[in-house]
C-alpha cells in the first residue's frame, strides 16, 4: 500500500512537471510513468493465460505479471529475446517466479512483480522481447504462456 502512495505521488510529480521532465537520463526516453500492456497467451495447451504490465519508474522498470490461472508450483518467468514464435532461449532479463497472490481486487490469480534497474521499457519496446511463463521449476523447458513486448500496443492484442 506505501508502494501503491509512492507511486501515485511520483505520478502526481510527472503529471505537475509536464512531459519534459528534464531529470531523465537519456536512456529513459519514455519517461517515468509510461506504461506497455503485454497479453500472455497460452502456449503448449496450458489454458494459463495473463497480462504483463511494464511501467517506467524513476527507480526502475517495474514488471508485473497476473495470470488467471493459480500455479500449484512457482513458475519461472523471463523476458527473452525474440518473439514468442522465435524465442532465444536464454532468458535476457529474469522475472520473479510466478507464484499465488491476488489481484487487485482480491481475486486468487498467479503473480509476479519485479524491478529491473539494468534494463529500460524504451530498451525493450526498441528492441525485439518477449515475456514467457515456464511450467515449473522441474519443467522450465514446457513453456506455458508467452507474450511480444510492443511499444504503442497498450490493448496487448500483440498475439
Ligand atoms: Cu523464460
Amino acid at each position: 500500500m506505501a508502494k501503491h502512495l509512492v507511486w501515485l505521488a511520483v505520478l502526481g510529480l510527472v503529471l505537475a512537471n509536464g512531459p519534459a521532465a528534464a531529470q531523465n537520463p537519456p536512456s529513459a526516453q519514455m519517461g517515468a510513468g509510461t506504461s506497455v500492456t503485454v497479453i500472455l497467451a497460452p502456449q503448449n495447451k496450458s489454458n494459463e493465460s495473463g497480462m504483463a504490465t511494464l511501467t517506467q519508474t524513476s527507480k526502475g522498470l517495474q514488471v508485473v505479471l497476473t495470470m488467471t490461472t493459480v500455479p500449484t508450483d512457482p513458475q519461472p518467468a523471463h523476458i527473452h529475446k525474440g518473439t514468442c514464435s522465435t524465442l532465444d532461449p536464454k532468458p535476457a532479463y529474469p522475472l520473479t517466479n510466478v507464484t499465488k497472490g491476488t489481484d487487485a481486487q482480491g481475486n486468487p490469480k498467479g503473480v509476479s512483480t519485479t524491478l529491473l534497474t539494468n534494463v529500460t521499457l524504451n530498451d525493450l519496446t526498441t528492441g525485439t522481447y518477449a515475456i514467457n511463463v515456464h511450467k515449473s521449476v522441474d519443467d522450465i523447458k514446457t513453456y506455458v504462456a508467452c507474450g511480444d513486448i510492443k511499444r504503442g500496443n497498450p490493448g496487448g492484442t500483440s498475439q
